[in-house]
């Protein structure tokens, strides 16, 4: 269905015809506006960006490219095409027609994941709020922007949804989602990478890469939800992540092409003294945010994944395409846990291993860009290996949550850690040294900071010299 823009509230699923509904949005509309002024991109209201918006959820129609001033970007309600079909694809409910309501008995579960899904996206704003103020082109500050509205769009998603179905506590949702903040010490976001800083460029490409990631997994879980609407939401969001990700993986690929550059130039791989990021401090910083991804897909062995799969509301990755009986019931599968302050392996139910199964696909496409960017760098002419640490390495949540893992998975003391971690996270000097490269936004068209290469192409094949972003 064609993207309605002549309502104030854009969106394809008939808004209009539901006045209550209608007018509770167009409540909460100026509040999340205020929320954007105060917590989005910092003294960005007068830029005019060249963003893509949606004109309908079509392949032909996602991305329509303009100058757009951030605060009147159409923020709306969009939906993929419903499958008048469909079925719910697994567990006690298989080959029942999806649900377009709510079955009472499981409002509050999926309350509580549409919450979650929700919490994360304007977090994430947050997290990169003044990410401009140090940005290294046009290009990649147009960019920044671009994941910042559509993570916009995603709150909208789930508040349409709490709107829509969950009547009064759902509204009440709606307003909490505004009220906390990412790394509020009262109010925080309610999962905790959500809460960790983004505080310069390398941190933020790293996020891109493995947090948006993590995102992509979720929303392609919930897009096998037998609730019809907000598996429709999470796969019209779907779209919108691929540029997320893409954005992370250039990122990174352009800084360790800039950093082999001067490696090469200069025969030294103490690329510090020649201002660019050394290849290990990019491996302390992916260990980071990789850890801290890890974690938010829960327990190792979890009764609430295996309830919500019982129960059809939240499936597994590419649910339709496995070749199994989608009931799980009588699967088992092995896992890495701890016992006795030992990483072990251990065969449980199937059902109650799907958030580390679906950790496990996460981390199996993780990987497949860390050998791209190996081979970027054997390219250049370098012997050097960026790796994914082990599963168990900085774990908050979960089995290995406590004890102190190596990136190649040993066991260590307390001390042996203290001694150690300097070299597998970044230490506050580090942050330092990549905090002083952010030298004020680079603005003029065509240039960009010292520390990272340009990109191969430009946005929608706009010339390298493109004025991504006009301020005015
Ligand atoms: N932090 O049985 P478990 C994105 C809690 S990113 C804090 O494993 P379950 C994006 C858990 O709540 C995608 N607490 O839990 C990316 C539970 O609490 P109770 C976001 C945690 O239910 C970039 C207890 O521990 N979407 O879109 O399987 C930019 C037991 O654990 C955490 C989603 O996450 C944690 N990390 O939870 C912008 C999808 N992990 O019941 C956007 C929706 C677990 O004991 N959420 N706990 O009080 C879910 O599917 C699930 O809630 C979880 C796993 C994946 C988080």
């Amino acid at each position: 269905m064609a993207i309605d823009y002549s309502q104030l509230i854009p969106n394809n699923v008939d808004l209009s015809s539901d006045r209550r509904l209608q007018r509770a949005l167009e409540n909460w509309q100026p509040r999340f506006l205020d929320w954007w002024r105060d917590m989005g991109p910092d003294g960005t209201s007068a830029y005019e960006v060249y963003l893509r918006t949606a004109i309908s959820t079509d392949s032909n129609g996602w991305a329509n490219f303009g100058f757009v001033k951030m605060p009147e970007y159409r923020w709306g309600i969009f939906l993929a095409d419903r499958d008048p079909e469909r079925q719910i694809a697994y567990g006690d409910n298989k080959g029942k027609p999806v649900w377009q309501d709510v079955p009472g008995e499981l409002r509050s579960t999926l309350r509580r994941l549409i919450v979650t899904q929700g919490d994360t996206e304007p977090a994430s704003v947050e997290q990169q709020r003044l990410l401009g103020k140090t940005a290294p082109s046009l290009y990649d500050l147009r960019n920044l922007f671009q994941i910042n509205v559509e993570e916009g769009r995603h709150l909208w998603a789930m508040v349409y949804l709490l709107h829509a179905y969950f009547g009064r506590d759902g509204r009440e949702e709606a307003e909490e989602m505004l009220v906390r903040h990412s790394g509020d010490p009262d109010k925080p976001r309610i999962l905790g990478a959500f809460n960790e800083a983004t505080p310069d460029w390398l941190s933020f490409f790293m996020f891109t890469y493995f947090t948006d990631r993590d995102g992509k997994y979720q929303l392609a879980s919930l897009a096998e939800s037998g609730f019809d609407p907000l598996a429709r939401s999470c796969r019209f969001m779907l779209t919108e992540e691929a540029h997320h990700m893409f954005v992370g993986e250039t990122g990174i690929t352009r800084i360790l092409q800039r950093t082999c550059e001067l490696m090469k130039e200069h025969k030294t791989d103490d690329v510090r003294s020649l201002g660019a990021i050394d290849l290990a401090t990019m491996q302390k910083y992916l260990n980071f945010h990789f850890s801290v991804s890890l974690d938010l897909f829960g327990q190792e062995a979890s009764t609430n994944a295996a309830n919500y799969y019982t129960m059809g509301v939240k499936g597994r990755f590419l649910e339709t395409r496995i070749d199994d009986d989608h009931l799980l019931t009588n699967a088992a599968y092995e896992i890495d846990t701890a016992e006795g302050g030992r990483i072990v392996k251990k065969t449980v139910p199937a059902l109650s291993a799907l958030n580390e199964r679906l950790r496990q696909d996460y981390i199996e496409d993780c990987a497949k860009g860390v050998l791209r960017w190996n081979k970027a760098i054997e390219r250049a002419g370098f012997n050097f290996e960026m790796k994914l640490p082990h599963r168990a390495f900085n774990r908050r949540i979960g089995a290995f949550a406590g004890m102190r893992i190596s990136p190649d998975g040993k066991v260590l003391s307390e001390a042996d850690w203290k001694i150690h971690e300097g070299q597998w996270l970044p230490t506050d000097e580090d942050r330092a040294y990549v905090t002083s490269l952010m030298g004020p936004a680079v603005t003029e068209p065509g240039k960009f900071a010292h520390w990272i290469a340009p990109p191969a192409r430009g946005i929608n094949n706009q010339p390298g010299d493109f004025e991504y972003v006009r301020f005015n």
